[in-house]
């Protein structure tokens, strides 16, 4: 329903704004807000509306219908004033209103910028993918959770011989193996950055998250190495004064494995109700283990590495001065909300 009333109130808008004469106008003033008016059929709605969300959407209803009532005479002035004076092309024009990247895809842009910096190469895997991709290759046992249908959304369609059933892949990390398998030359160096898909909401989950995976393998490759990218990246993104820390941690694929977490914005490390106990995890990270070079065809007595994978949400939303206190509000369609970013 907000949705719907957003895009009406856009359409209304840019239309009112083309109109040039008090018929054009009318005829729109009737088709949105007459007895069966588009709008109108809106107002008419509120009352099967859930009694939980009436009070909210009344009042949005309300507010729209300002909006639509104000556009109508502003622009009927304006049509008024053209009609008297003829075509002047010296008055200034209507100034249409711009919008901007979405604040996600700014936060693509900013990361990918920050690990290219230091010789990392951007690359996206599939979102649908194979089972064998996004936890085989990655050394998950058989039983493991993440691999029931209550954390990972499969697609219903019959699963490959080798590479098992499909799905919406649920972290970037299943883009490793791809990396690995369709490199041609070591060393590898790259930041893979698409959507995943989690069977989770709440104010620090969404239900489609965006992931940014760093996976480094070379012959001299230690933990060192991950410990100053995780460091070049903190200090590069969200500045001196955040504090950062790692937690041992357990994926199947990484040995050692760490989890980070960054201290909150929101409470000062207080604690709050998005963070809890003053610290917000960002992501899991750690040694590469030797399973997955095996799975990607690298000599794993040769060649180490390290991988990173974190959120790009929750990294966006926890930047210094942001203080946005739910993640959901990040996929709001609210221009209030959009055009302050
Ligand atoms: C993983 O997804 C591992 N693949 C990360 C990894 C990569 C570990 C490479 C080691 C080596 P985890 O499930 O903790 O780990 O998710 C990583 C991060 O993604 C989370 O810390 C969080 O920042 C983000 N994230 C996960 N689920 C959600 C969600 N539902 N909504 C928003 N962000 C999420």
């Amino acid at each position: 329903m907000q949705e719907d009333v957003s895009k009406l109130r856009n359409e209304f808008i840019s239309r009112a704004l083309s109109t040039e004469n008090k018929e054009e106008l009318e005829a729109l003033r009737i088709e949105f807000l007459g007895k069966n008016g588009r709008f109108t059929a809106l107002l008419k709605q509120l009352k099967d509306i859930d009694p939980s969300e009436r009070k909210h959407v009344g009042e949005l209803l309300n507010e729209t219908k300002k909006v639509l009532e104000d556009t109508l005479s502003g622009q009927q002035r304006e049509n008024e004033q053209r009609g008297e004076r003829g075509f002047d092309e010296t008055i200034p024009g209507i100034k249409p209103p711009i919008g901007h990247i979405h604040l996600i895809s700014k936060a693509i842009d900013e990361i990918s910028a920050v690990f290219e910096n230091i010789g990392f190469v951007r690359r996206r895997y599939p979102e649908v993918e194979w089972d064998w991709f996004a936890f085989e290759s990655l050394n998950f046992t058989k039983l493991h959770p993440a691999r029931d249908n209550w954390e990972t959304f499969f697609v219903d369609t019959p699963a490959d011989p080798k590479l098992g059933p499909m799905l919406l892949t649920p972290h970037t990390s299943s883009g490793q193996a791809r990396e690995m398998l369709e490199k041609v030359t070591l060393p590898i160096r790259m930041i893979n950055i698409s959507k995943c898909y989690r069977r989770q909401s709440d104010a620090s989950h969404l239900t489609m998250l965006h992931q940014f995976e760093g996976l480094v393998i070379d012959t001299n490759i230690n933990f060192v190495h991950l410990k100053g990218t995780i460091d070049y990246f903190m200090n590069s993104f969200f500045g001196p004064n955040r504090k950062s820390r790692l937690r041992p941690y357990n994926f199947p694929f990484t040995e050692p494995s760490f989890e980070l977490d960054i201290s909150c914005d929101i409470c000062g490390g207080k604690g709050c109700k998005l963070c809890k106990q003053g610290w917000l995890e960002l992501g899991g990270a750690g040694m590469v283990h030797p399973n997955v070079l095996k799975a990607g065809n690298i000599d794993a007595k040769k060649y180490r590495g390290f991988a990173f994978g974190w959120g790009v949400e929750r990294a966006y939303m926890m930047k210094s001065g942001l203080r946005v206190p739910d993640i959901r509000m990040l996929n709001s369609t609210d221009l209030r909300f959009l055009t302050q970013f």
